[in-house]
């Protein structure tokens, strides 16, 4: 079996969760390597695009968040055989994509513009980003996002739901995803209280 080494910083949550996930629920051995910030500047030089997660298989590297879970959702049995349905997977988590990456724009703004910047997303993009996906999820079954079960995609949704929620982002209410798309919570519920999602973090633990 080829080694895997996922490589990305060191919390719950962000573009490494989805992978971490997937690859335990799936019982697939892998080095989980998680950067610590003070290793980073050493590191990002050394990555393919300067960025985090990365996925090393015997030696050889991947990058881009998205592409590693396609990989990691087929060795895991989360992600569709079907091209049809994992078109629809990869739709959610390229959207997921798009709207974090506008969430992420904000993190290292001086707090007058970051206030001023997550203001604007809460009166648009993000709670169109919300009713939108709970469209999509409503469209396919209303249950998952893609086959009418867990796939990369409802983890990816999951992680962003639970960002979302943790009141961890400032200027970002936190009761947002309830008011504008409650059956996008009840989905984020759904893959929370998955067994396998509830054993991993059992044994991870969980920080938010
Ligand atoms: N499109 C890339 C974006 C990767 C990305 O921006 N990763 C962030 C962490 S979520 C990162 O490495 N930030 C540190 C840096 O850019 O120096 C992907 O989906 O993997």
């Amino acid at each position: 079996m080829a080694k895997l080494k996922f490589t990305y910083f060191d919390f719950h949550g962000g573009r490494g969760e989805p992978a971490r996930l997937a690859l335990s629920i799936g019982g697939i051995p892998f080095e989980d390597d998680r950067v610590p910030p003070a290793e980073w500047e050493r590191r990002k030089a050394h990555t393919p695009f300067g960025a985090l997660p990365v996925l090393e298989r015997d030696g050889q590297v991947v990058a881009q968040s998205n592409a590693i879970n396609r990989y990691v959702g087929k060795l895991a049995d989360l992600y569709p055989s079907d091209p049809w349905q994992a078109a629809l997977c990869d739709e959610v988590m390229g959207a997921v994509e798009d709207i974090g990456t506008k969430i992420g724009a904000t993190f290292f703004l001086p707090e007058e513009q970051k206030k001023a910047q997550r203001e604007e997303l809460v009166a648009g993009p993000i709670p169109f980003y919300l009713t939108r996906l709970e469209q999509r999820l409503e469209a396919h079954g209303g249950r998952y996002f893609a086959a009418d079960r867990l796939s990369v995609a409802d983890l990816k949704v999951f992680v962003w739901i639970r960002h979302l929620k943790s009141g961890a982002l400032d200027h970002v209410p936190a009761d947002l995803p309830d008011r504008v798309a409650p059956k996008l919570v009840e989905h984020y519920e759904r893959v929370k209280n998955d067994p396998r999602v509830k054993a991993y973090y059992a044994k991870h633990g969980l920080s938010g």
